[in-house]
């Protein structure tokens, strides 16, 4: 697969590991960011990818609620939120405007909604609990994953409960599973110039956590592609790897890259296409316990997201929708994020990738390797 003249003795030592399925270390991950070239790298990546799916690459039909970018945090890479004394620059939904967006998808077949926005000061757990019953009682088979760590830290604290009786509130009113954001990077240095006053990593691994114990599922994220090295990621990467032996509650990894559009890190470059399928390509070895990857697409470009598919990606996250302001607003291409079924569907064909439709928690909805290209575009249940 590649000559020993052009790899390195160490990197070959991974490479077999990696072949024999054998778990690396954080010194070769470290090795493999530092070293590796960008084909060795997706070689390995796409072998683990294909071990572990095959060509199928998942994604499915949801659409996000922002319910408000007033936040009472001021993470410097952060180009949406609004601080509630300028809260007339941002927006604030209320409950009915949120159920309002739920029932615009009346006999469309979604299968998820995705809650994520700023930490308000005046929204409270119970207001929250109030939309999450409002929504399983409009729609009870609608899986509703929502809120970050931080903005559930949050809520929490002000309603005086630990994260297990804030948990199972919000279960018990409906919330089906949470969300990666906020994690940002670990490591307490890097955290403190980045967005010092939010939950740290510990209270953030801690919510994941007692949300696994309570039976559901969550992501993680990282923001990558600021003034973190290679050593935090590795970091993040292996305090992620450690909570998912533990209690394999996690789903999907999804690196997002630092967009520097509009923000208190606007003068920071952002990090290059080369550097971004180096960033899937480790994590898809590095962390050989989560069973997903995803591309977030908004955020990557739909050209970009497709070749991370040659990286280790098995996952271009849904159709969305245009209501999702967080990445355009710093600088993402996508100004209104939506994509139809069928583009995705063509996205991934056109890499020769097999296009299977997923519900939140990964089972299988339906493969779309043989529908024909023109019934997806007629078919308005397919939009
Ligand atoms: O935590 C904010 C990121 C996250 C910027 O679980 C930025 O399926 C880049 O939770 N450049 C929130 N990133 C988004 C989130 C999410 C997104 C997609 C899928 C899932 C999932 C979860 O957005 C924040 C932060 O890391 N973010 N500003 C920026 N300028
Ligand atoms: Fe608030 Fe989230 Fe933006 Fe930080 S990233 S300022 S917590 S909206």
């Amino acid at each position: 697969m590649f000559t020993k003249d052009s790899v390195p003795a160490d990197l070959e030592k991974i490479a077999e590991k990696v072949f024999a399925g054998k778990r690396i270390i954080d010194e070769e991950g470290l090795l493999l960011f530092e070293k590796g070239s960008l084909p060795f790298l997706g070689m390995l990546a796409n072998h683990v990818r294909e071990k572990l799916h095959g060509n199928k690459t998942y994604f499915n039909r949801n659409f996000h609620i922002e319910p408000t970018n007033v936040c009472v945090f001021s993470c410097n890479f952060c180009s949406y939120s609004r601080l509630y004394a300028h809260r007339e620059d941002g927006w604030e939904l209320s409950a009915d405007d949120m159920l309002n967006m739920v029932k615009s998808y009346d006999g469309k077949p979604i299968t998820e909604v995705h809650i994520v926005g700023g930490v308000h000061p005046k929204l409270n757990l119970d207001f929250f609990a109030g939309i999450l019953k409002k929504i399983k009682a409009h729609r009870p088979g609608l899986h509703i994953k929502g809120f970050t760590a931080v903005e559930l830290d949050y809520m929490f604290r002000k309603a005086k409960m630990n994260a297990e009786q804030g948990l199972k509130y919000l279960k018990d009113a409906g919330l089906d599973s949470l969300p990666g954001g906020g994690a940002e990077i670990f490591d307490p240095e890097i955290r403190e110039q980045i967005c010092a006053d939010k939950v740290d990593a510990d209270g953030w691994l801690h919510i994941h956590q007692t949300a696994h114990r309570l039976g559901m599922h969550t992501n993680a994220t990282m923001l990558y592609g600021h003034i973190e090295k290679y050593r935090h990621r590795i970091d993040h990467m292996r305090r992620l790897r450690e909570l998912q032996d533990k209690t394999h509650g996690f789903n999907t990894f999804i690196p997002l890259k630092f967009r520097n559009k509009d923000n208190d890190m606007s003068h920071i470059p952002e990090s290059s296409i080369v550097e971004d399928m180096k960033m899937y390509a480790v994590a898809r070895i590095y962390l050989d316990n989560f069973p997903h990857l995803k591309a977030y697409w908004p955020m990557l470009g739909r050209q970009n997201a497709q070749l991370s598919l040659s990286f280790g990606v098995n996952d271009i996250d849904g159709t969305i929708d245009d209501t999702t302001k967080i990445y355009s607003m710093a600088g993402a291409e996508e100004q209104k994020p939506s994509m139809t079924t069928g583009e995705l569907v063509t996205l991934i064909r056109q890499v020769k990738r097999k296009p299977i439709e997923r519900d939140t928690l990964y089972n299988e909805i339906k493969d779309y390797s043989d529908v024909a290209v023109s019934e997806l575009q007629s078919d308005p249940q397919m939009n």
